[in-house]
């Protein structure tokens, strides 16, 4: 009676083990969901299709997308998933079609969104590619708010591996709301818009990345965010790296925690930036920033700039200065050349620490080309402390009045 009980047992564990093996994972393949790949059909619901069965089944998944072009519409991989994981994994090219619409999507015009997913993995060395812009901008709404290719909004505890993004229209990656998110190994390609733009995310790390980019931002971080952290990353062409809070609605949130490290810009229009608006609203604050080992390769403008006065209408009032402040802010071990002889500028506002805790350590930028320009440093309502070997020497220039 014993035994045949403990034996029922072993063949109960014995099946559930089975079972167990068997729903470990399950893996969807969008071609066999209908899927052509020929770079003329229109696979969209085949992706869509296949993305609801990734995310509903409650195991480890896979959602493949193997080699081949895949013409996609705008699609949003939308959770909340059941699935424990899901793997992503890209080996093909998908194209959006020439005649891209905007989904007004989870957060901002996506073509390819992620709404929150949590363990989300994408990997692989396959191409998201917008196709740059076709439209046509007196008709189009398009250009009012042209679509990023890749959205992470409400994402968490997910890495990005490996991916390209090419020709967006509007910007490449953006990445809101989201938390303990890495994107690693990316190439960022060329057209339209910013390369990664992070807004009221938390815990996001930007690992080896090579951004091209013509007119934006290599990255851009807005406001909301908290432990950002960018390594090993190269910026070339575009327009550098922005930390932006502009402040004019009075409902932004600080931001908290941005290192930046061993980077290069290259070819840049500059290369930091941290910015609020002149008259801003929001009585917050943009602190501890780390800006370390950081190479400066033929800038094509003025190199590190702080402006809190910034005011691209030209009408802001100066009796009202901006109330987000900046502080505990390091400058560490900087060097290259630019052919801008304006390396460093920092406008700070009349508020008082309006700038607080600026540091330069050991920073020598030289100028290319002409070298009988001399380079600049100008303060503005700030005195940053200085250690170690600071070229061109702190506040040496006179601030233009
Ligand atoms: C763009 O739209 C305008 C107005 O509808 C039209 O006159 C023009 O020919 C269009 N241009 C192109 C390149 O399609
Ligand atoms: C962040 O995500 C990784 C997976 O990418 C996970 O291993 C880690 O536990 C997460 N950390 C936190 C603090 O949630
Ligand atoms: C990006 O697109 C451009 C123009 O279509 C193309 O020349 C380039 O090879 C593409 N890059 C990648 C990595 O696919
Ligand atoms: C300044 O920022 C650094 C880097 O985030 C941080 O480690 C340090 O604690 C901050 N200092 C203060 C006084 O908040
Ligand atoms: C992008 C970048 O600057 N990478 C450098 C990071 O640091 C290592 C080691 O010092 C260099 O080899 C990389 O070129």
């Amino acid at each position: 009676m014993g035994s045949e009980f403990i034996h029922g047992i072993t063949w109960f564990l014995f099946l559930v083990a089975i079972c167990a093996i068997k729903a470990k994972a399950i893996s969807v393949d969008v071609v066999k969901f209908g899927a052509k790949g020929d770079g003329k059909t229109d696979d969209t619901k085949a992706f869509t299709q296949a993305w609801a069965q990734a995310c509903s089944e409650r195991q480890n998944n896979r959602y493949v997308i193997p080699k081949g072009t895949y013409i996609v519409g705008p699609v949003d991989f939308a959770g909340p998933c059941k699935a424990k994981t899901i793997h992503f994994k890209v080996d093909g090219t998908v194209q959006s079609s020439k005649k891209q619409s905007v989904t007004g999507g989870a957060h901002r015009n996506a073509w390819i969104s992620f709404t929150q997913v949590n363990n989300l993995f994408i990997s692989g060395d396959g191409i998201f590619d917008g196709q740059g812009f076709e439209g046509n901008c007196t008709q189009a709404k398009q250009c009012e708010q042209p679509p990023l290719n890749l959205i992470f909004a409400l994402v968490k505890d997910s890495h990005i591996q490996g991916i390209t993004s090419n020709n967006s229209v509007g910007g490449h990656i953006g990445i809101y709301r989201s938390i303990n998110v890495t994107v690693e190994d990316v190439d960022i390609g060329i057209k339209g818009g910013e390369g990664i733009l992070i807004e009221k995310s938390t815990n996001i790390n930007i690992i080896n990345t090579d951004i091209k980019i013509l007119h934006d931002n290599c990255v851009t971080i807005l406001d909301g965010n908290t432990g950002i952290n960018i390594e090993k990353m190269t910026c070339s062409q575009g327009n550098g790296l922005g930390v932006s809070v502009l402040g004019n609605t009075g409902k932004e949130e600080p931001v908290k925690g941005v290192t930046v490290r061993n980077c290069t810009f290259s070819h840049t229009e500059g290369a930091i930036r941290i910015q609020s608006s002149a008259a801003s609203n929001a009585n917050i604050a943009i602190s501890n920033l780390v800006f370390e080992d950081i190479i400066f390769d033929y800038l094509q403008n003025m190199a590190i700039i702080l402006d809190q006065e910034h005011c691209p209408s030209k009408q802001c009032p100066t009796t009202n200065p901006s109330k987000v402040k900046v502080e505990n802010v390091s400058f560490k071990n900087i060097r290259g050349t630019s052919v801008d002889p304006r390396i460093v500028i920092l406008e700070c506002g009349t508020a008082p620490d309006a700038c607080k805790d600026i540091r330069f350590i050991d920073l020598r930028v030289i100028v290319e080309g002409d070298d009988r320009l001399e380079t600049q440093f100008r303060c503005k309502n700030v005195k940053p402390a200085v250690a170690g070997h600071v070229d061109p020497a702190a506040c040496s220039t006179q601030a233009v009045a």
